[in-house]
């Protein structure tokens, strides 16, 4: 199955996973002063990232921190819209929004956004209806509880189950609402109300969740799962996230969410150079013709 999301005439083509880059535009990420500085500093980020290979940015103005103060529709309108509107007009790429208030998704997706990226999956009143009439990509994520308390009482009955169930729930939901299939991404997400080890089983049986029919997308850049179980404080957890990420995509990941942008490019280019010689005879020849002529293009491109 080859899935695609499309958006404002453009096409995200996920067959070979994609790569997401993380675009925070909470005052404590681009803590530079004023905004004017903060717009154009998130702006150069996410250009360095275009330019590292990202297929897609992720624009949030919400901070998910556990613990981390609510933001006002006025306040994450602020910070997300002017963000995209500048990388639509200015950079070449597939633009994702993390919000779960209706009016940041209608604004964003006016501003130029090709995508909605919801940790609620919808949950907030309006969010569905939004997204329906918009017609726009949406991420439908597990999350057990909410980022204030999503860690304090985890408890699954079956977790592949409970999950799978929720998902379902969802895409239920979301079809009988009248979303189109080709609109609907899901993530069984990572460090959201899971424990260490719960985390682990999600990646280690992930492939259950490419049975649904939809394509996957898997956020565990930097998590505390790679933490817990090395020790690594967050700003050395790269070698993790990236054996995670690249063992994620070999279970059927298709968009991979990183702050790593460059390492995980090249990570992928290599798995995918290897996945592509598990292929034998004509089939193989043919797509390293391709390979060659894209490589070529990129090349004369530059
Ligand atoms: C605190 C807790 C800070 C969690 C940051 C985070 C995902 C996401 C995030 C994910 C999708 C982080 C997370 N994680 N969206 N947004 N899937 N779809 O570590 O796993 O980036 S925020």
């Amino acid at each position: 199955m080859i899935y695609r999301l499309t958006a404002h005439g453009r096409t995200l083509s996920l067959a070979e996973p994609r790569v997401m880059g993380i675009l925070n535009v909470t005052p404590d990420s681009f803590s530079d002063g004023g905004t004017h500085c903060t717009l154009d500093s998130a702006v150069i980020h996410a250009s360095k990232m275009v330019n590292d290979g990202a297929d897609i940015i992720d624009v949030g103005g919400e901070s998910t921190r556990p613990g981390a103060a609510e933001v006002s529709v006025q306040e994450e309108l602020d910070r997300v819209v002017p963000v995209v509107e500048k990388i639509a007009k200015e950079l070449d790429t597939f633009i994702s929004v993390d919000t779960s208030k209706p009016e940041v998704m209608r604004e964003a997706f006016n501003a130029g956004a090709h995508m909605i990226n919801d940790i609620r999956a919808l949950n907030v009143e309006g969010a569905l209806e939004t997204c329906v009439e918009l017609n726009v990509p949406v991420c439908l994520m597990h999350m057990m509880g909410e980022p204030k308390n999503m860690q304090e009482d985890i408890h699954y009955r079956d977790l592949l189950g409970d999950i799978s169930e929720f998902l379902f729930k969802k895409l239920h939901q979301c079809l009988n609402a009248g979303m189109s299939k080709q609109n609907i991404v899901i993530d069984p997400g990572i460090g959201f109300g899971k424990t260490m080890d719960q985390n682990y089983e999600l990646l280690g049986r992930l492939d259950t969740f490419g049975s649904f029919g939809y394509p996957i997308l898997v956020g565990l850049s930097r998590k505390s799962l790679i933490g817990k179980l090395t020790g690594a404080p967050v700003d050395a957890r790269l070698p993790g996230s990236l054996a995670l990420a690249m063992y994620s995509v070999n279970k059927g990941a298709k968009i991979i969410r990183v702050h790593d942008v460059a390492e995980t490019v090249q990570a992928l280019t290599c798995w995918n150079h290897a996945k592509m010689f598990e292929r034998k005879g004509p089939k193989l020849r043919e797509l390293l013709k391709i390979t060659k002529l894209i490589k070529n293009r990129k090349k004369t491109n530059e």
